[in-house]
C-alpha cells in the first residue's frame, strides 16, 4: 500500500473521494468527512486535500509532503495560520476553465440583451421591446487575467465585445487590451461590463468597493456600468454594490460570490432589480478530473518531476 491521501470536503462539497479510491486503488484513502471512521493518528499521510478544510488540520501530520487545494483559488487554506510550509497544488482544468468562460459569457449576453427586464416584464405579461446595443459598442473589463481570465476574454472576443484585461504584471492576450497593475482608472475609464475574477489576497481585500465604481464609464450603450464577480465575495463591498444601483451608479449586477456564503437571507440583493445571484457554481471543481490532476501531480513529485500548478504562497494565489 502507497501512502496515505487525506481528503476533507464537506458534504455537498464534492462528496464523492469514491472517485479518487478508483483512480488510485493502492492508495489508502481518508475520507475526514466520515467523522466516526476519522483516525486519530495521522502520521503516514503524505498528500492532503481541502476545500476550507478545518484550521490546524494539515499541521496534524507529521509526513505530510504535499497539499492541495479542491479549487483554483486557495484563500480557504492560506488562512489558517499552522498551514505547514509545504508546496500547495491549486486546480487548473480544462473543464474548470471551460465552465468559468460559460458563466461570465452568460452573465455578459444576459445584460447585453436586457434579460433581467424582460424577466420583469414576463412577470407582468408586459409586451415591451427595448433599444438593443450590439456587443461591439460595449467594452468589457476583466479585473485578473490568469487562467480563466484569459480563457472568459478570448470567449468574450468571439462573441463580438472589445475586451480589455487587467492583472499584476502585464499579459499579451491576441486581441485583449492589457492594462496592468498602474493603469487602473485608466482601465476602469474604458469598461462598461466589469468582471471580477481575481483571487482573494490582501491587496484584492474589498477592491470591489464604491470608489472603483465611481471610475467606470459612464457613457455605456446599456445604460450604465455592469459589475459581474466570480472571482471571491470578500473581495466586494455588498453596501457599496447596493447603494450603487440604488443610485444608478450600477446599473445592474451578476454574482456568484459573496462576503459571506450562503448569502444570508436579509441580504436586499435577493430582490434588487437587474441582480442576478448564482450560489458559487460558476465553475464547479469535475470530481474526476480533480482526481486525476491530484493523481498525476503526485505521481509527478514521487518520480522528482517539476510541480504543476503550484501556489506563491507569499502572493497569496
Ligand atoms: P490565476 O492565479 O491564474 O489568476 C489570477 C489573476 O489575478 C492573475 O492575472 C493575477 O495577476 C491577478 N491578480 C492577483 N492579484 C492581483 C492584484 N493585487 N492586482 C492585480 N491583479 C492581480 O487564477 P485563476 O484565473 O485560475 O482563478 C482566479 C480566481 O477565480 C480564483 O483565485 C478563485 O478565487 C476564483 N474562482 C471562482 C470560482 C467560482 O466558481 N466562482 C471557480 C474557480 C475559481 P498576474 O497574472 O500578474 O499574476
Ligand atoms: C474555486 C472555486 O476556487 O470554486 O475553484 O471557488
Amino acid at each position: 500500500m502507497k501512502s496515505d491521501l487525506l481528503i476533507d470536503v464537506k458534504p455537498g462539497g464534492l462528496g464523492k473521494y469514491e472517485t479518487f479510491q478508483k483512480l488510485m486503488p493502492d492508495r489508502n484513502i481518508i475520507d475526514w468527512n466520515d467523522e466516526p471512521n476519522r483516525p486519530t493518528d495521522l502520521s503516514g499521510v503524505n498528500y492532503a486535500m481541502g476545500w476550507h478544510p478545518e484550521k490546524g488540520l494539515f499541521a496534524r501530520m507529521p509526513d505530510l509532503k504535499l497539499m492541495f487545494s479542491v479549487g483554483a483559488g486557495v484563500d480557504h487554506m492560506l488562512s489558517d495560520d499552522s498551514l505547514p510550509d509545504l508546496p500547495l497544488v491549486r486546480f487548473v482544468d480544462a473543464s474548470l476553465t471551460s465552465r468559468m468562460s460559460e458563466w461570465i459569457c452568460l452573465q455578459c449576453l444576459l445584460h447585453l440583451r436586457q434579460q433581467p427586464t424582460y424577466d420583469r416584464q414576463q412577470a407582468q405579461r408586459v409586451w415591451r421591446d427595448l433599444p438593443q446595443p450590439d456587443a461591439h459598442e460595449i467594452r468589457v473589463g476583466i479585473m485578473g487575467l490568469g487562467v480563466l481570465g484569459q480563457e472568459a476574454a478570448i470567449r468574450l472576443k468571439g462573441l463580438g465585445f472589445q475586451v480589455n484585461g487587467w492583472s499584476r504584471g502585464k499579459k499579451t492576450v491576441p486581441g485583449v487590451n492589457c492594462y496592468d497593475d498602474a493603469q487602473l482608472d485608466e482601465f476602469l475609464a474604458r469598461t462598461d461590463i466589469l468582471i471580477g475574477l481575481l483571487p482573494y489576497t490582501r491587496q484584492t481585500a474589498g477592491i470591489f468597493n464604491a470608489a472603483l465604481f465611481a471610475k467606470l464609464s459612464r457613457s455605456s450603450p446599456i445604460g450604465g456600468p455592469v459589475f459581474i464577480n466570480a472571482g471571491r465575495g470578500k473581495s466586494q463591498v455588498e453596501t457599496d454594490i447596493i447603494s450603487a444601483l440604488k443610485s444608478g451608479r450600477l446599473k445592474g449586477v451578476s454574482l456568484d460570490v459573496f462576503e459571506e456564503e450562503p448569502l444570508p437571507q436579509d441580504s436586499p440583493l435577493w430582490e434588487m432589480e437587474n441582480v442576478v445571484l448564482t450560489p458559487h457554481i460558476a465553475s464547479v471543481s469535475d470530481v474526476k478530473a480533480l482526481a486525476a490532476h491530484v493523481n498525476n501531480q503526485i505521481e509527478r513529485f514521487e518520480a522528482g518531476l517539476e510541480l504543476q500548478c503550484l501556489v506563491d504562497k507569499k502572493a497569496g494565489y
